[in-house]
């Protein structure tokens, strides 16, 4: 599935862009499906809070700012819960994570055209922490994502600096907006039905949308079932195996009881 080149690129950078993992017309159908979600389970008052909003918004933004969410579609929809077993996605998984793969958790990431929120930097092992980096985040695109459209933008490299104090209790948890700046990002346009893998310790963060479009991207949350949930969303939960077997563990026994 991914190159020699593709692997090392993700290893050494922390992040990889993979075109065209899902095909237009599985595009189309998965969008479909989130137009169900949006109507009934999802929070259309998500934009993350906290003092960073000041860096990243003048006051009209942050006014407007705005960001429909929900965790976990693959436990509401059939259709979601198979984009996420995708042999194209899982096939490159492997060669990210190795033959055992295990579905962690899924979050829908939708910014409306014009307000759109930001997220501020942050790596996401401040929000479900593990005992290893041996944990990929995928981001399936399902509109086209240019830079105005506040893509995905990451501090390349920055995995190897392994996890980061955030602040917390202010919102959502974030870095210090004095030491790492948005501007000192790479960003990372996308085409829908492209997939942007990150390591669970590289930092990343996005801009407003402020084209006329929605930017719709669904974060599928993946690793190696050996690494051990330390903290937050999902924790103590068993997920589903995408990939191969889940070797037979302590931290994990008392789970299948
Ligand atoms: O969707 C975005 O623009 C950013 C998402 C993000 O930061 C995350 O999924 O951790």
């Amino acid at each position: 599935m991914l190159s020699q080149e593709e692997i090392d690129f993700y290893h050494r950078q922390g992040y990889l862009r993979v075109e065209g993992v899902f095909g237009p017309a599985e595009v189309e159908a998965l969008r479909e499906e989130l137009d169900w979600i949006f109507s009934t389970w999802a929070d259309h008052n998500a934009a993350w809070q906290g003092p960073w909003r000041e860096v990243y918004m003048d006051e009209e933004q942050r006014r407007q700012a705005m960001l429909v969410a929900i965790n976990d579609l693959h436990l509401h929809s059939a259709r979601w819960q198979q984009a996420a077993a995708h042999p194209r996605l899982t096939g490159a998984l492997v060669e990210l994570l190795g033959p055992d793969v295990e579905l962690h958790h899924t979050t829908l990431h939708a910014k409306p055209p014009q307000v759109g929120s930001p997220f501020p930097l942050h790596q996401d092992n401040a929000f479900f922490a593990h005992q290893t980096p041996a944990y990929a985040d995928a981001i399936l695109h399902l509109d086209d994502a240019p830079e105005e459209a506040g893509c995905l933008r990451f501090m390349a490299g920055s995995h190897q600096l392994g996890p980061l104090e955030h602040i917390r209790g202010q919102g959502a948890p974030h870095l210090p907006t004095d030491q790492y700046r948005l501007a000192d990002t790479v960003p990372v346009p996308a085409r829908s039905g492209d997939v942007v893998f990150f390591n669970l310790w590289t930092i990343h963060g996005s801009d407003l949308n402020l084209t006329p479009h929605w930017r719709r991207a669904v974060r599928l949350g993946y690793r190696d079932p050996s690494n051990s949930q330390l903290d937050g969303h999902a924790l103590g939960r068993l997920g589903w195996m995408v990939k191969g077997r889940r070797p037979k563990l302590e931290t994990t026994v008392g789970m299948s009881r």
